[in-house]
């Protein structure tokens, strides 16, 4: 999913180099003395991902445009925060039982939950290790946004299977469990480039509003994309009980009371087809892209303090895009 989305950052003169350096980094942080400890801890990171949070961290470090790019601490930073992306997905396909992952099986599919649970534990220390070696602040800033990030899902947890969900509540929720972690993978590329403060601030605004238009967007796709193009399988949330912005929309609309009526509990495949093709076919999924088009003029609007180059060109067109596939696949569904 999400084809593309970095491209902007891997067209930049050190975009596929930062990529290396990241990947390298990456792997290296979870080789351990424990062969099926390695191999567990490694499998979502080979199995692929975009590596979009890591290189966040790497532009919003070159956001002055230095002649040699990202520093080596820009690029662990970048990592410690993509340790903490994994080490949640280890966790979520848990809670989910979820069986795939980056098109590859879950690891609690593979192996079973108690050993994902404790390789996502070990990711997270990982992580937690590469941030303490770049400083006190950075170690504090990342503990917190674990923090976030399970607020965030236990907001959503508490509103499982709830249709009364409010559309605040499912804000406060995405803003913990993604918006928090982009916010920090820019800030962490600030702190480490040593920015004046104003413009650290800038650019977690910047990672933030990304972060939420990301997520309304990936809620958006769950709703309408293929399984093909999700790479694990549709309509996930709706069978979940995580009623995402495209339905909390519909449920105000016309079909609302039908909608309402097939909710609050676990579909049949019937139900699931009727409580879904009512969410396609209105007008929910139209509503819920208009916000994400918000933080996206949000997110363009956090760099306007920042000169006109190609890395800043590069974080404005990535926030574009995100919208723009949505777009694009909404059209075609
Ligand atoms: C253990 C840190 C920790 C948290 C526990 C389980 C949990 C609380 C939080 C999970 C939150 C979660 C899964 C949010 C979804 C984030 C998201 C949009 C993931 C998909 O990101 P992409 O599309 O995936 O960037 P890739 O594979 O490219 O990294």
């Amino acid at each position: 999913m999400f084809v593309g989305l970095s491209d902007p950052l891997l067209q930049l003169a050190h975009g596929e180099r930062e990529l290396e350096r990241i990947d390298a980094v990456l792997r290296s942080s979870v080789e351990t003395g424990d062969e099926f400890l390695t191999q567990v801890a490694s499998h979502l990171i080979l199995a692929g991902g975009k590596r979009l949070r890591p290189l966040f961290s790497a532009a919003a470090f070159s956001v002055m445009d230095p002649p040699d790019g990202a520093s080596d601490d820009a690029i662990k930073g970048g990592v410690a925060v993509e340790l903490v992306q994994v080490g949640s997905l280890y966790h979520d396909d848990v809670m989910d039982e979820a069986d795939m992952r980056r098109s590859v099986d879950s690891v609690n599919a593979r192996w079973g939950n108690l050993t994902a649970i404790l390789a996502g534990d070990f990711l997270l220390a990982k992580a937690s290790e590469i941030a303490a070696s770049l400083g006190v602040e950075v170690a504090g800033l990342l503990a917190s946004t674990i923090g976030q990030l399970c607020e965030g899902q236990v907001i959503e947890l508490q509103d499982v299977f709830n249709p009364g969900r409010t559309m605040d509540r499912y804000l406060r929720s995405i803003d913990g469990k993604t918006a928090a972690l982009y916010a920090t993978a820019c800030r962490i590329g600030g702190i480490v480039a040593d920015l004046p403060r104003p413009q650290i601030d800038a650019l977690t605004a910047y990672g933030h509003s990304f972060g939420m238009a990301f997520q309304v967007v990936d809620d958006v796709l769950d709703t309408v994309a293929t399984e093909e193009q999700l790479g694990k399988p549709a309509g996930h949330d709706l069978i979940e009980g995580v009623y995402t912005l495209p339905v909390l929309h519909s449920l105000e609309g016309p079909d609302g009371a039908e909608l309402k009526g097939l909710l609050g509990g676990p579909l049949e495949p019937a139900a699931f087809d009727t409580a879904i093709g009512i969410v396609r076919s209105g007008d929910g999924v139209a509503k819920a892209l208009v916000t994400a088009d918000e933080y996206v003029s949000d997110a363009i609007d956090a760099m306007s303090s920042f000169p006109d180059n190609p890395v800043t060109s590069a974080l404005k067109d990535t926030a574009q895009l995100v919208v723009e596939q949505a777009r694009q696949i909404t059209a075609a569904a």
